[in-house]
C-alpha cells in the first residue's frame, strides 16, 4: 500500500465513521421524536340513548344551544341550517342554502352561528334566534368543521391543521399541527370542544379522535368501528341506495355535540337514521 491509498483507506475509514455517526444521531433523534408522543388511549364508553335523525341530512355540523340541536347540513341543492330537537328529531327550523353552496361545519359563539362552506371560500354568519343573515366573511382555504374555545374559532379544512382565529374577523391567531405516534394526523372534518380538548371526526374514519389543542397530539380515540350497522334499530338498506354500501353513498360517521347539562356527548354520521347519545369512562 503507497503513502496515497493509505491516506485514501484512512480518509475512507473516517469518513465512514462520519456517516456512521450521522446515521445513528438520525436514528436517534427519529427514536427522540416518536417516544415524545406516546400512542393514544383507547376511551371506553356507554350508549344512554339514541334519537330519530333525519336520513336526507347530510350531516356536516352538529352542536348543541339552548337545548337543541343546531345542524348544518351538505351537498349541493340540498344544503341547510337546521334547529333540531334532540330527542324527536322534530327539524323545528330549515334555512335552504343557495344550491351552489355546499355547507359545512357549524358552529355557535356569542348568540352567533358560524357556518363553513366546502369550496365556497366563505363562512356564512346568522343570529342564532332567528337565522337572519350577519353576512360572510371569506376564507381562502376549504371548510370542513368548526368549534371554538372561550376566545378562538377553530377550523378544520381536511388536511392535519387547526386554524385559531378571531370570531367575528377570522384573524388569524394560531395554527396546530395534529399527529400521532405515526406522524400527522389528515382528513379532520366535523369538531367539538370538550373540557380543553378538541374532539374530531377523521373523514372515513370510524373513531373520533382527541386532541390536545396546544401540542397537537392526539391524547385518545374513542373507537366506533361499524357502530351504526351494531346499534341502529333501523333498516338500513336505503343507504344502499346510492351505492352498494354506506361508505359509496357518503353515510360516514360525523357529528359531535356535546351536553353540557350531562357531559354526554352526541354522535351520528351523514344520511344516519339515528343520533346516539354516549357517556365517555
Ligand atoms: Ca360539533
Amino acid at each position: 500500500m503507497n503513502k496515497l491509498q493509505t491516506l485514501l483507506t484512512a480518509t475512507s475509514v473516517v469518513f465512514f465513521f462520519a456517516c456512521g455517526n450521522q446515521q445513528q444521531e438520525t436514528q436517534d433523534s427519529a427514536e427522540n421524536e416518536k417516544t415524545t408522543i406516546e400512542a393514544p388511549v383507547n376511551i371506553p364508553f356507554t350508549i344512554i340513548n339514541s334519537y330519530p335523525h333525519d336520513t336526507a341530512a347530510f350531516t356536516q355540523g352538529l352542536e348543541i344551544y339552548k337545548g337543541v340541536f343546531i345542524e348544518s347540513t351538505g351537498l349541493f341543492g340540498r344544503s341547510s341550517l337546521r334547529k333540531v330537537d334532540i330527542k324527536s328529531g322534530r327539524i323545528s327550523k330549515n334555512q335552504k342554502m343557495d344550491s351552489v353552496i355546499f355547507a359545512e361545519g357549524v358552529t355557535v359563539f356569542n348568540d352567533t352561528i358560524y357556518q363553513l362552506s366546502w369550496e365556497n371560500h366563505l363562512i356564512f354568519m346568522y343570529e342564532v334566534n332567528n337565522f337572519k343573515s350577519l353576512g360572510k366573511l371569506p376564507w381562502s382555504g376549504e371548510g370542513w368543521g368548526i368549534t371554538h374555545d372561550s376566545i378562538s374559532l377553530i377550523i378544520s379544512e381536511g388536511s392535519d391543521k387547526l386554524y385559531f382565529v378571531e370570531p367575528g374577523t377570522l384573524k388569524p391567531r394560531k395554527v396546530v399541527s395534529v399527529k400521532d405516534q405515526f406522524g400527522a394526523v389528515n382528513n379532520l372534518n366535523e369538531l367539538e370542544y370538550i373540557d380543553g380538548f378538541i374532539y374530531a371526526n377523521r373523514w372515513q374514519y370510524d373513531y373520533i379522535v382527541k386532541i390536545d389543542p396546544n401540542s397537537g397530539f392526539v391524547v385518545g380515540t374513542i373507537n366506533l368501528q361499524d357502530f351504526l350497522q351494531r346499534n341502529s334499530k333501523t333498516d338500513l338498506g336505503y343507504l344502499k341506495k346510492a351505492g352498494s354500501t354506506a361508505e359509496q353513498s357518503g353515510a360516514v360517521l360525523n357529528g359531535i355535540a356535546y351536553n353540557k347539562n350531562d357531559k354526554t356527548i352526541f354522535i351520528t354520521g351523514k344520511l344516519w337514521p339515528e343520533v346516539f347519545e354516549i357517556k365517555l369512562q
